[in-house]
């Protein structure tokens, strides 16, 4: 490994156009700090002399930074992005048609990488904590889908950043018993924290043609303090959970926690921080400042995640107590993480932002007035279809109140109604559990929909209703399909066409 030691630079003149390059990175945590940056120069050099000639495919864990996505959407270096972004260079590229983006479940991506559905992998860069003698990887604040680029690639490009503090070796639970179909066996994991792995990751030394040594923190975004909506949805989710404890749908201690990201998220974290739960679990994809904070209160006893996705003050916090945290947090492959039988297993409370939801309960989490990619569907589709509850939230209104969040039919679908069980905003909560789709859309409007908005909702629906009774449409889900879809053009002729632009 030590002959293999270059700078960034020569590293990255290693990967050649048309490459799929399967990099490291979740949420902002343990993504190559110094070989993307160096080939988006290398590309810009190449494109400069001939437009077009270097693009590559950018396989990832999830979201990265500005100097992985961003730096090589800027140069017009990415032909195929995949499976989750957040980066708003990427996301004009995408929705300018510039770029191609694949948005597939989190979990599905390393089996779909082995089953050879994505094409080959070209080469992998990696970032990792250290390299043991024997040559094993420690792993960073993230693990992504690094076992499976580590597995899969022909060339590996590791990055050792010393900025990730030595103490992290132990913390992570590598599973290598993942087998193809029709070898595939149960994943021997009953309960959030176990560890069923090992805690490093492999790498065929054969196959690593370059080591880059870097010095450079995590993208780190601080948290603003819980704004009054979402702590409005915060004390609606904390009353029903104490609601389904006193009917005995939930155990009093609740079932295994999944929160997506954001301030909504951390805001329903403060609120079980402070409630009546103890001994409280996290089976989850991105771990918080809000968990980290249960964990240290002893709320929590232990979280399991595939990445941190920390503020400045929860890293500090992290790093000063990591033999703390090590004892109580597992970061596991997103494959493992991410998983449809654990997440059926373990029976979780999963918790994830929705752009808008509509009356039935169809949520479309990605697309903004149906066409516009925002993010992607992450791992919110991996946990929403198997857990045990499945909750969706968002404010009632967007844009200053020009949008409503709460629609008669959605212009994009990411979690049909079979897939949703609760939608709760800053007005209220619609458990839509065992009720019937006519029920659904009452309840929904009633409790969900803002009232500026509540109007126009009910008697969309009445007049449906009216056809249906006509016999000239059907009964079961009724809609006014021209006004279902002119719903949004309506939004965008009226109010705010930044919408629009900005995305
Ligand atoms: O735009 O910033 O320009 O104002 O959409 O909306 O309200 O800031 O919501 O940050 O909670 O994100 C679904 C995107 C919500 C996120 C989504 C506009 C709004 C704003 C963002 P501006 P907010 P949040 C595990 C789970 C998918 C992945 C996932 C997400 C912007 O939760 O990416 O769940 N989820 N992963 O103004 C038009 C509407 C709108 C709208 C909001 N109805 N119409 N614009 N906006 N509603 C974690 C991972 O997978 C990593």
């Amino acid at each position: 490994m030590r002959a293999k030691l270059m700078s960034a630079d020569e590293a990255a003149a290693l990967i050649r156009h048309g490459d799929n390059v399967g990099m490291s990175g979740f949420t902002g945590a343990g993504y190559p700090k110094a070989v993307p940056a160096a080939l988006a120069r290398h590309i810009e050099r190449r494109n400069a002399e001939q437009p077009g000639s270097f693009r590559i495919g950018v396989w990832t864990g999830a979201s990265t930074a500005p100097e992985l996505d961003g730096a090589l959407a800027q140069v017009g270096g990415i032909e195929l992005r995949l499976p989750y972004q957040s980066d708003p260079t990427c996301r004009q590229r995408i929705n300018a048609g510039d770029m191609d983006y694949i948005d597939i479940h989190l979990s599905h991506v390393a089996q779909f990488v082995w089953f050879g559905f994505l094409g080959r992998l070209n080469v992998a860069v990696v970032e990792v904590a250290g390299i043991l003698d024997d040559g094993r990887l420690v792993p960073t604040s993230s693990v992504g889908n690094n076992k499976t680029w580590l597995e899969q690639a022909d060339r590996v490009i590791l990055e050792v950043n010393h900025w990730h503090p030595t103490a992290l070796e132990g913390m992570h639970d590598i599973y290598y018993g993942t087998a193809r179909p029709p070898q595939r066996q149960p994943i021997p994991l009953t309960q959030p924290g176990e560890r069923i792995g090992e805690p490093y990751l492999r790498v065929d030394p054969a196959k690593v043609v370059a080591v880059v040594e870097t010095h450079a923190s995590d993208r780190v975004t601080p948290f603003a303090p819980p704004d009054a909506v979402s702590q409005r949805i915060a004390e609606h989710i904390i009353d029903f959970l104490g609601h389904e404890v006193r009917r005995g749908r939930l155990p009093k201690d609740l079932l295994p926690l999944q929160s997506g990201v954001g301030n909504t998220a951390n805001a329903v974290m403060a609120g079980l921080n402070n409630g009546p739960y103890e001994n409280l679990t996290a089976y989850t994809e991105v771990l918080q400042d809000g968990m980290l904070a249960m964990l240290k209160s002893g709320k929590m006893t232990s979280a399991s995640a595939t990445a941190l996705s920390l503020s400045p003050e929860g890293i500090r916090d992290f790093m000063d107590n990591l033999d703390f945290y090590r004892e109580r947090i597992v970061l596991r492959p997103q494959e493992i993480s991410n998983h449809p039988e654990i997440i059926r297993r373990l029976g979780l409370i999963a918790m994830n932002g929705m752009i808008e939801a509509d009356i039935y309960g169809n949520v479309n989490s990605t697309h903004l007035m149906g066409t516009r990619i925002m993010n992607g569907i992450g791992g919110s589709g991996d946990f929403a279809r198997n857990a045990y509850l499945s909750i969706f939230m968002t404010g009632s209104v967007a844009k200053g109140g020009s949008i409503s969040c709460i629609v008669p039919m959605v212009s994009h679908v990411d979690h049909t109604e079979h897939d949703v069980q609760i939608i709760v905003t800053e007005q209220g909560l619609a458990d839509l559990r065992g009720l019937a789709p006519r029920e659904r859309a009452r309840l929904v409007i009633e409790r969900c929909a803002h009232p500026d908005y509540r109007d126009a909702l009910n008697d969309y629906l009445s007049r449906a209703e009216s056809l249906g009774r006509s016999g000239r449409a059907g009964l079961h889900t009724p809609h006014l399909l021209d006004e279902a879809l002119s719903w949004h053009a309506r939004f965008e002729q009226q109010g705010d066409m930044r919408v629009a632009q900005d995305r």
